[in-house]
């Protein structure tokens, strides 16, 4: 291996970024990368487990958590999202706490803080969308979250035009324990493409549907199989509750799922750099929210 070589300690570790919903965690782990693997959305809370953002900074390999955001649970699913992100910090070598700064000091952050202090949890502060506010806002907003709680550093960043980042990894690459690396040096996550693909997917669902319906919904690969042509066969299920959700996502002469089949496709063959035939299916299936098949195929505890 090229790093061995060159005579150098070689640093791997895991890095656990927990925040409230839509502070930016996601969209972190996919600058990290340079490539998706973390679906991002507008709306809150859609990355549903723990999603690995891998990749290589000098000679560490960082291995970022982007865990769903920590909120107030009140669903079996919500539970079982905000035990997985704190387990995320159990598995972590450093936890970075991920603070929207135009929203600044919620008492969804205070609850997290709350929490640090209560299980005295080093943890580092990034304050995240520095494009959206004035300096002065900043340096305050750094200043009372520190009074809150001592971080052991905090870097001011934006994920969206990259602004600071670099230097929050090289950090972050200096602090990991010496070890050696984890995955290979040119593998960005764990998650296998079929389920990368379906979860393109559901991010298209959050893009294009109303409300809460994206909430009431999973996607799940049925196929995912290489054709003589060396193109793509992907067939995939939407299970929704009931059959006005159904109704709704084909929309008006199958709109709606056309759109969104058409729109995801596009961007799963970008990743893969293959021809991809994209088969979407939606069907009725009332109890999938109470199903404990489908929190263990999400990692996540049916009982948390
Ligand atoms: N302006 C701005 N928007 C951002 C930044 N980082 C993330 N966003 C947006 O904030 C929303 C939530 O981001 P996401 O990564 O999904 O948040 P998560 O729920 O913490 O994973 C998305 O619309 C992102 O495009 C940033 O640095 N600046
Ligand atoms: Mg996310």
């Amino acid at each position: 291996m090229s790093n061995t070589e060159k005579n150098q300690a070689t640093r791997c570790g895991f890095v656990a970024l927990i925040g409230a919903p839509n502070s930016g965690k996601s969209t972190i782990t996919n600058h990290f990368t340079g490539s998706k693997v973390s679906i991002v959305s507008p709306k809150v809370q859609t990355t549903r487990s723990i999603v690995k953002g891998i990749g290589i900074i000098e000679n560490s390999q960082i291995i970022f958590l982007d865990t769903p955001g920590i909120f107030n649970p009140k669903r079996r699913l919500d539970r079982a999202m905000v035990a997985s992100a704190w387990g995320g910090v159990n598995d972590a070598d450093i936890t970075v706490l991920v603070v929207d700064s135009q929203k600044g000091l919620t008492e969804e952050v205070e609850n997290i803080i709350k929490h640090l202090k209560e299980n005295n949890l080093a943890t580092i502060l990034v304050l995240n969308k520095i494009d959206l506010v004035s300096k002065e806002k900043l340096l305050q907003l750094g200043a009372t979250l520190n009074k809150e709680y001592s971080f052991q550093e905090t870097f001011f960043i934006s994920a969206l035009t990259g602004k600071n980042i670099d230097e929050f990894y090289r950090y972050l690459a200096e602090k990991l324990p010496e070890s050696p690396w984890y995955y290979p040096e040119e593998q960005m996550s764990d998650m296998p493409l079929k389920l990368l693909a379906a979860e393109i997917v559901r991010e298209k669902l959050f893009l294009y549907l109303q409300q809460e319906l994206p909430y009431m919904l999973t996607v799940e690969p049925e196929l995912w199989e290489r054709r003589e042509d060396g193109s793509i066969r992907a067939e995939m299920t939407i299970y929704v509750q009931r059959d006005s959700q159904k109704i709704i996502i084909l929309g008006r002469q199958g709109r709606m799922i056309k759109k969104i089949g058409q729109t995801a496709r596009k961007e799963i063959e970008e990743l893969l750099e293959e021809r991809v035939h994209l088969f979407l299916y939606v069907k009725v299936r009332e109890n999938w929210l109470d199903d404990p098949a489908r929190y263990s195929s999400w990692g996540l505890d049916y009982n948390a």
